[in-house]
């Protein structure tokens, strides 16, 4: 089977919301996820500008790190056979207002900057976001976890 990894983030707008539960319940739900590493944290200037170095020279990426950096976010590593193209299926387009029906952005996200959650967008990204936030110890062990998968 693909395996992939992708990184999820519930993003500060969602968890000061009180939407953090709902959305972990539907990760819960999904019948192609499993969480493999999971914690809270609030992103400090260097950790949020690191991890959006990508975006460095896009008109947005000061607004994009303030408010990544404006509250406690739950960051996710999630596994599941084609799992980085199934999740942004499940979160949704990035702007909220062109998201399908029952995607986590269209539920939850009220802006394209405040848009509740972040997904990986290729498997090579999945792999490197993990490692930026988790270390392999933090992580449950995919063998031993597949024997209640
Ligand atoms: P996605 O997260 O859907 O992969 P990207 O990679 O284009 O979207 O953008 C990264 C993040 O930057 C988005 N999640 C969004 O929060 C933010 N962003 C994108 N475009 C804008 C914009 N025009 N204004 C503010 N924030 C933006």
């Amino acid at each position: 089977m693909e395996t992939e990894l992708t990184l999820a983030i519930i993003k500060p707008d969602a968890v000061k919301a009180h939407h953090a539960g709902e959305i972990l319940s539907m990760y819960e739900k999904h019948p192609q996820f499993k969480i493999r590493g999971i914690k809270l944290m609030h992103m400090d200037r260097k950790t949020a500008e690191g991890f959006y170095e990508i975006h460095r020279e896009r008109p947005f990426f000061e607004e994009l790190v303030s408010f990544m950096m404006s509250g406690p976010c739950i960051v996710m590593a999630i596994e599941g056979k084609h799992a980085v193209s199934a999740h942004r299926d499940f979160i949704g387009a990035t702007n909220p207002q062109h998201a399908q029906e029952g995607t986590v952005r269209k539920r939850f996200g009220t802006s394209i900057g405040n848009n509740a959650v972040h997904g990986s967008d290729s498997p090579e990204n999945g792999v490197k976001e993990v490692n930026y936030f988790f270390d392999i110890s933090e992580l449950v062990d995919i063998n031993w976890a597949h024997t209640w998968a």
